[in-house]
């Protein structure tokens, strides 16, 4: 009897877990619908800046707003926002030449553009240049110097939403 009513405690217990992970799921699709310019994309929110910014108070926005600067894994995501330049969550800060992803993780294919990197230890931020009428003839990413201020991309993954 006892492990019966034990079993429906579970039962409940695991179903207000799980209606907690789903509105914490809709509010977060709820508020990035409503602030203007997040968009969805194979599973993952993204959020262009309007105005410009260090890469770390991008970086500090971004995270302000439950997500990080963009990692970006295969040109879909390098090419999502054209016309401008953004900083990305890459950086060389902590050991030069050694570019890191904002999640901890090596970046091991870069689509650096031409020449890029150049700045040795004084650009240790990446920044992606997509038809930017600033600078026409470039493309690709770029390092940068850190305290530049710049647009930036936010991106928010939905598995970081649903698993614990
Ligand atoms: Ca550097
Ligand atoms: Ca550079």
């Amino acid at each position: 009897h006892i492990e019966h009513l034990q079993k429906i405690a579970h039962f409940h217990f695991e179903k207000k877990i799980n209606k907690n992970r789903c509105m914490t799921f809709l509010s977060w699709v709820v508020v990035s619908v409503t602030f203007n310019g997040w968009i969805y994309y194979q599973s993952s929110f993204y959020y262009m800046s309007n105005e410009t910014r260090s890469w770390t108070e991008s970086r500090r926005y971004c995270k302000e707003s439950g997500a990080d600067l963009i990692i970006i894994n295969n040109r879909e995501e390098n090419k999502m926002f054209g016309g401008t330049s953004a900083y990305i969550g890459l950086t060389d800060s902590d050991v030069e030449a050694r570019w890191k992803w904002v999640d901890g993780t090596n970046m091991t294919s870069g689509l650096w553009g031409p020449g890029e990197p150049n700045g040795y230890i004084k650009e240790n931020c990446g920044v992606v240049v997509d038809n930017d009428p600033r600078w026409p003839t470039l493309f690709g990413w770029h390092d940068v110097l850190c305290n530049r201020d710049l647009q930036w991309i936010c991106e928010k993954r939905i598995s970081q939403l649903i698993l614990p």
